[in-house]
């Protein structure tokens, strides 16, 4: 009976470990930053493609030098022209409140036309069940330490 109130226990927290797992942050480009890619826009899409957003993440945009950083509407991520608000102050973040696709752009001279934009599309890749899997292993050895312990 006591063993089976412990596990329980344990139940509620590792639910309270995946349940509660704190906002990432997610500084765009990694140590590139946010400049003109070296190597055209697929730096970026390759740098988004391996994020796992979700709601909550919070974007940073880290520059130096002629940067900026607008929000922009898929058609003008395409058109790489925007009149929305432009942040000039390095960091930028940005906190991801839906799930709705975001874009952004420089809008600096011909910056956006050479490849300085991102996608942010919310649940990319596998990270998070990696997250709930690291999370669920925890689970099982608690649970096989408490065996140990009140058999
Ligand atoms: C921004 O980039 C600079 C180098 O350019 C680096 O020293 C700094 O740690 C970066 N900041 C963040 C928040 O990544
Ligand atoms: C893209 O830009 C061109 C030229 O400025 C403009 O004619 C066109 O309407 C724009 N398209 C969109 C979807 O904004
Ligand atoms: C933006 O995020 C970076 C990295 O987490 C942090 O160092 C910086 O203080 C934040 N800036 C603002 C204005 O929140
Ligand atoms: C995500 O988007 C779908 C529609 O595409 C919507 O039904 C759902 O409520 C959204 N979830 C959150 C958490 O915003
Ligand atoms: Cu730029």
């Amino acid at each position: 009976m006591r063993r089976v109130q412990f596990i329980g226990c344990l139940v509620v927290i590792a639910a309270l470990l995946v349940g509660g797992s704190t906002a990432d942050t997610h500084v765009v480009g990694d140590s590139l930053g946010w400049t003109t890619p070296p190597g055209g826009p697929i730096a970026y899409s390759t740098w988004a493609n391996r994020q796992d957003f979700q709601i909550g993440d919070v974007i940073v945009f880290n520059w130096t030098g002629n940067h900026n950083v607008a929000q922009v509407s898929r058609a003008d991520f395409d058109n790489c022209t925007t009149t929305n608000p432009v942040q000039t102050t390095s960091p930028a973040n940005f906190t991801l409140t839906s799930n709705e696709t975001t874009y952004y752009i420089c809008t600096v001279s011909s910056h956006c036309y050479v490849g300085q934009k991102v996608e942010i599309r919310i649940g990319g890749s596998s990270a998070a069940s990696s997250l709930t899997t690291s999370a669920f292993s925890a689970l099982l050895v608690a649970m096989a330490i408490s065996f140990l312990t009140y058999m």
